[in-house]
């Protein structure tokens, strides 16, 4: 029978369910009888939110309306309105915790449960936020094709956010019917992702279909990620064995994709297994980046660390290893000036986000200091 096992809910949820939200597993009141913790503070036995709760998964995201998979099928229920506590955003993968309200007499969404991964990138436009894209992947497939997106630039900016994002990144190659140098476009990929696997598939010829059925075991999230038009839609029609989503040839002029899929959406695969669709980014701007820069760029973080002076311009002052280490060819000039290019795009949006909470603290103090007038006011 289908549960929410199928769907990805595991010993790390359960334990946050029982610890928090759990019914029944409550202390005892005084009196004897089991006390609801920590949603209300009634009895248990006389709450009738406590004993409609259960735990859900979002699988799509239409804007207003969630679709989560439940025990017993699917619900559609509303995005909550009023902001949950830590000002959660919600994303298609996230366990939440659903409950009826009795007042409203819908079911809505009490909280969300802590993720074992996110997937973020900055929102477009000019407020600085993150947009959240998946959560609770265990793997992130960083999809271009063989014949028209094939860019390495593109491809390091999505390894770091993977990395980032505390899933396991592999890189997916498709439409390897159009393209005839396959080996050195996988070498030039093992290149610029040393560590991560790569798959060359075909959803035509059905070439590499095959090997990548392994990320999909039993209750495993498998995300897929990048631009419009790369086939990401056709793999999952091409995994699940029907035309369940719509998918739309590239545009002739310039080739590029139709931004055909307009929602993230999780499909359960027949033998297990989920994938989650995704519409085609235009752009990712890096949210944060940390973890992801160490990992992907560690030779040179190291290189950085070896010169001389600690605020070395490696220009040219005296001992810069970067500068030895160009000189040499050990460190490759492409490679260097992207690192350069990245760092100056994340001390960018450091900046931001610093403006962004100094703006806060601000409008934060202003009002402290309009509550104390009208304090002092009312004890004249
Ligand atoms: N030749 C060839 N064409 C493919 C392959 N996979 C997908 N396509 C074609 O590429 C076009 C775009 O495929 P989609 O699956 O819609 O691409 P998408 O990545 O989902 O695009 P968005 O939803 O816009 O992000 C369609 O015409 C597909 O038939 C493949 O392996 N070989
Ligand atoms: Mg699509
Ligand atoms: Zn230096």
């Amino acid at each position: 029978m289908m549960s929410i096992n199928n769907y990805g809910w595991d010993l790390h949820f359960e334990r946050e369910w029982n610890e928090k939200f759990a019914y029944g597993k409550a202390t005892e009141l005084s009196n004897g009888s089991p006390r609801c913790l920590p949603v209300h503070a009634g009895p248990a036995a006389d709450c009738v939110n406590c004993s409609s709760r259960q735990p859900g998964r979002i699988i799509a995201d239409y804007g207003q309306i969630l679709k989560v998979a439940v025990d017993d099928g699917e619900l559609n229920v509303n995005r909550p309105v009023q902001k949950l506590e830590n000002d959660m955003q919600m994303a298609v993968g996230d366990w939440v915790v659903l409950e009826y309200a009795a007042e409203t007499q819908a079911i809505c969404i009490r909280s969300v449960l802590t993720r074992k991964t996110k997937f973020s990138r900055a929102a477009a436009g000019i407020e600085v936020k993150e947009q959240i894209l998946a959560a609770n992947v265990d793997t992130v497939f960083i999809i271009q094709s063989l014949n028209r997106d094939f860019n390495m630039r593109r491809l390091e900016r999505y390894l770091i956010a993977a990395w980032e994002s505390g899933a396991i990144p592999v890189v997916v190659l498709t439409k390897a019917d159009c393209c005839d140098d396959i080996p050195d476009k996988v070498a030039v990929v093992n290149y610029t992702a040393p560590g991560v696997e790569v798959h060359a598939i075909s959803c035509v010829t059905g070439e590499g279909i095959e090997e990548i059925r392994k990320y999909f075991a039993y209750g495993k999230t498998v995300a897929l990620l990048g631009s419009s038009g790369v086939g990401k839609s056709t793999l999952v029609n091409t995994l699940i064995g029907e035309e369940l989503l719509k998918t739309q040839a590239i545009r002739e002029d310039d080739s590029r994709g139709r931004h055909t899929t307009t929602h993230r959406e999780l499909v359960l695969l027949p033998g297990g297994g989920l994938i989650l669709d995704t519409p085609g980014m235009r752009a990712l701007s890096l949210w944060e980046a940390d973890a992801g820069m160490e990992i992907m760029f560690s030779d040179v973080e190291e290189l950085v660390r070896l010169c001389r002076f600690n605020d070395c311009r490696h220009q040219s002052e005296p001992g810069c290893a970067i500068r030895e280490s160009l000189d040499t060819g050990k460190l490759e000039m492409e490679r260097w000036e992207n690192w350069l290019k990245l760092q100056k795009e994340l001390a960018h949006l450091e900046a931001r986000k610093e403006g962004k909470q100094r703006l806060l603290e601000k409008q934060w103090s202003k009002q402290i200091s309009k509550f104390q007038k009208q304090f002092h006011k009312g004890r004249m």
